[in-house]
Order: structure tokens, then C-alpha cells, then sequence
């Protein structure tokens, strides 16, 4: 049987430590599936949509092989969507303790509730620091993201397009 994974994030914007996951995740499964996210906990940069085209474009841009899906995903439990297109495995990117300690809760829960793993991969150092908020406050005071973003996103950013 085929092995599917889904990625899930907020992606607000995609960063290059997202790239290196998704890059690292799609080597190991036979379809991937980057799913964005909407998280109610955290106020928004982009709209959804701007963060599935920038994920195609980082995707594409990045030369990553292999069936990658881009989707979102609003309405109910994560592992609904993974069961719904037969994925037993969710991959999740640590950088931290913190980090570690704000998804276990969520793995074990996902187990509980559909039988869905949750995969832990650690970063390539050169973007263990880089998170999406650190991108966003540096994007808000006109300073260069391209050093930690995919270049797509780095485009999009410095034309200001986002605030239009
Ligand atoms: N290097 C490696 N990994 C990284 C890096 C980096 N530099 N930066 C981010 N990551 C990883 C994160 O650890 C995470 O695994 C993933 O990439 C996405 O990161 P973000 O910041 O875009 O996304 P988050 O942290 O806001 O996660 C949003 C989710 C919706 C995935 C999360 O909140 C979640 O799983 N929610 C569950 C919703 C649900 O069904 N709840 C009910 C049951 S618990």
C-alpha cells in the first residue's frame, strides 16, 4: 500500500525551515500532502490563498520530486483530512523543547482520535532558528526576509504586495 503523509502548518509565510521539512518529508512517502492550516490561536499575515500559491511556487521553484498535494483545511479536525485521503502520518517539524512540548499533547490526541502518527523531524541546523513570526516582524519593518524565506516568498514580500 502507498505511504501517505500530510505536512500541516499555518505557513504565514512559508519559510525556508518549511521548505527543508517538506523537502526531507516528500523523499520519505509516496504523496504528500502540505496542508495549510487556519489557526484561530494566531492572527493572520496572509490570506490563505496567498500561502497556497506561495507553496506551489516554493515547491516548484525548490525542485522538490515526487507527488506533492497543496491544500487547505478550516473546518474540523486535522486527522479528519488525513483520513480522508488515506494518510496514517503526520509530519511535524521540531526545532525546540517548546516546540515539543506544544505538539505532544496534539500527537497523542490525533493517535487517539483516528490512529494517526505524528512523525517528528529535526531541522537542518542553517534554518532551525527560522520561524514564521520572526519573518513577519521582519517583513513589517521593511527589513530583507530573503535569507530565510524560499524566494517566491521573498518576491512577493519586498514588492509590498501584501499590503495591498
Ligand atoms: N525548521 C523545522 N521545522 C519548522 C521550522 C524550521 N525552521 N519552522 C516551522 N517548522 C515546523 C513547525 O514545527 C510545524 O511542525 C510546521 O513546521 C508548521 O509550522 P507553522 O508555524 O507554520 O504552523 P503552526 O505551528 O502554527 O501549526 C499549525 C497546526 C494547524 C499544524 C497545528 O496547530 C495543529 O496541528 N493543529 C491541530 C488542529 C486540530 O486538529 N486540533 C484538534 C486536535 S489536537
Amino acid at each position: 500500500s502507498s505511504r501517505v503523509a500530510v505536512v500541516p502548518g499555518s505557513f504565514d509565510p512559508p519559510t525556508l525551515g518549511h521548505l527543508d521539512v517538506i523537502r526531507r518529508a516528500a523523499a520519505l512517502y509516496d504523496q504528500l500532502h502540505v496542508l495549510v492550516v487556519h489557526n484561530p490561536g494566531k492572527e493572520a499575515m496572509l490570506p490563505i490563498a496567498q500561502r497556497l500559491t506561495l507553496l506551489e511556487q516554493s515547491i516548484a521553484e525548490g525542485g522538490i520530486e515526487g507527488d506533492v498535494v497543496v491544500a487547505s483545511w478550516s473546518v474540523g479536525l486535522l486527522v479528519d483530512y488525513a483520513t480522508d485521503v488515506g494518510a496514517g502520518v503526520l509530519v511535524k517539524g521540531i526545532r525546540s523543547q517548546v516546540d515539543v512540548a506544544y505538539e505532544t499533547p496534539m500527537a497523542i490526541v490525533n493517535r487517539h482520535l483516528a490512529h494517526v502518527e505524528t512523525v517528528f523531524l529535526l531541522p537542518d541546523p542553517a534554518h532551525a532558528l527560522v520561524s514564521s513570526s520572526l519573518v513577519r516582524q521582519v517583513a513589517a519593518l521593511g527589513g530583507d526576509v530573503s535569507p530565510f524565506v524560499p524566494a517566491p516568498v521573498a518576491r512577493f514580500l519586498d514588492t509590498g504586495a501584501r499590503d495591498i
